[in-house]
């Protein structure tokens, strides 16, 4: 039908001007067969290649303890902070199915999913769906579009259960055809910024309300110096995607560097903006891209300032360093020196596998009966 269609109504002037002998102009007709080319050789093979991606998730009581100072409770997906990396490609067909296994409503809201035809699956309590009760299971059916750095995040009582309960995670949607800069990324980096109130820290189901003052600052769920460097080697090309998933904003300063800020809520900018300072806010997405030829060991922190202490002590919080490979880290000041690396910290080691979810053991939180 698609193709026939083209013969009537693709090029009407010239159908037209052939109607009174039905016959097709030589023109129109080698143009159509070039567009049934087209359609064969390019829009054929990406429809064939949109996969179905079937996940189960759950939602747990859990506990962290930031900085083995100050323990939080927490609503985790699957019981981790942030929640299990969901990695899938431009048009595939995400199917998850959510167990909630808390003692309190949620939902999960797809953050930057267009949702076309399937807006019963955006997440909202109350406006597109009724909670999912504990003990229930819901299903969340879309097409993963539109491209770039998305995420998830409950839709109840948000100020509570995303801004100070760690109900969050990072879905990464592939686009079908990549910027040219994009496909120059040797790592893939997710960080996920969020910020915690110990006042409200053992009470769930209350809290993130108007005059709270958050004390502690996390980076996917830690707190420096808990927090994992970001090992890079000379000639790598990094992709550093930072999400906004509390409430706070954040002004990230990475030394050593000027960056290019190529994305912004997944979409490209027309002009990437060079800079060493990068601004965003709550739900907010900026993607980073780095060329690593700068040898050396690079700060790289929330520049408001407040939000680098644990507690009231400062050299805390959302930091972290770049690591190059070939500097050695056993200067006798580096607070970083006998750092016990764990891999995936950022989700890099997972980005690199096939589409799928991915948990990350580190993130897991203590399980709350
Ligand atoms: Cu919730």
């Amino acid at each position: 039908m698609f193709l026939n269609m083209h013969h009537e109504c693709m090029f009407p002037g010239r159908a037209k001007a052939a109607q009174p002998t039905k016959i097709i102009p030589i023109a129109c007709r080698s143009q159509c067969r070039g567009l049934a080319l087209l359609f064969l050789t390019a829009v054929l093979p990406v429809i064939a290649r949109a996969e179905k991606r079937e996940f189960d998730m759950t939602i747990e009581d859990t506990e962290i303890n930031l900085v083995e100072q100050q323990k939080f409770h927490t609503f985790a997906f699957d019981g981790q902070v942030p929640g299990p990396l969901i990695h899938v490609k431009e048009g595939d067909e995400v199917i998850v199915h959510v167990n909630n296994l808390t003692t309190l409503p949620h939902t999960i809201h797809w953050h930057g999913v267009l949702q076309r035809g399937t807006w019963q699956s955006d997440g909202v309590r109350d406006v597109t769906q009724a909670a999912i009760q504990p003990g229930d299971t819901y299903t969340y059916k879309f097409i993963a579009e539109p491209s770039g750095t998305l995420w998830y995040h409950c839709h109840v009582n948000v100020n509570e259960h995303v801004a100070m309960r760690g109900m969050w995670g990072p879905l990464i949607i592939d686009p079908k055809n990549p910027l040219p800069i994009e496909k120059t990324v040797t790592k893939n980096y997710i960080m996920m910024f969020s910020s915690w109130v110990s006042k409200w820290a053992d009470k769930p189901g209350y809290g993130g309300v108007p005059g709270d003052e958050p004390d502690y600052f996390t980076v996917n769920g830690k707190a420096f110096p808990d927090t994992q460097p970001l090992r890079v080697d000379p000639g790598d090309v990094i992709r550093i995607r930072l999400i906004g998933a509390g409430d706070g904003l954040h002004s990230i300063h990475i030394h050593g560097t000027v960056f290019q800020i190529v994305f912004k809520d997944g979409r490209p900018l027309a002009s990437p903006v060079l800079a060493d300072t990068v601004l965003f806010g709550p739900g907010e997405r900026k993607d980073l891209i780095i060329k690593c030829d700068n040898p050396g060991r690079w700060m790289v922190h929330d520049h408001i300032d407040s939000h680098t202490v644990n507690g009231q002590k400062p050299m805390g919080g959302m930091m972290t360093v770049i690591e190059y490979n070939n500097v050695k880290r056993d200067d006798s000041f580096y607070i970083w020196r006998n750092k016990q690396f764990v891999p995936d910290f950022y989700y890099e080691e997972s980005m690199k596998k096939p589409y799928g979810k991915y948990d990350a053991p580190g993130f897991k939180g203590k399980a709350i009966q």
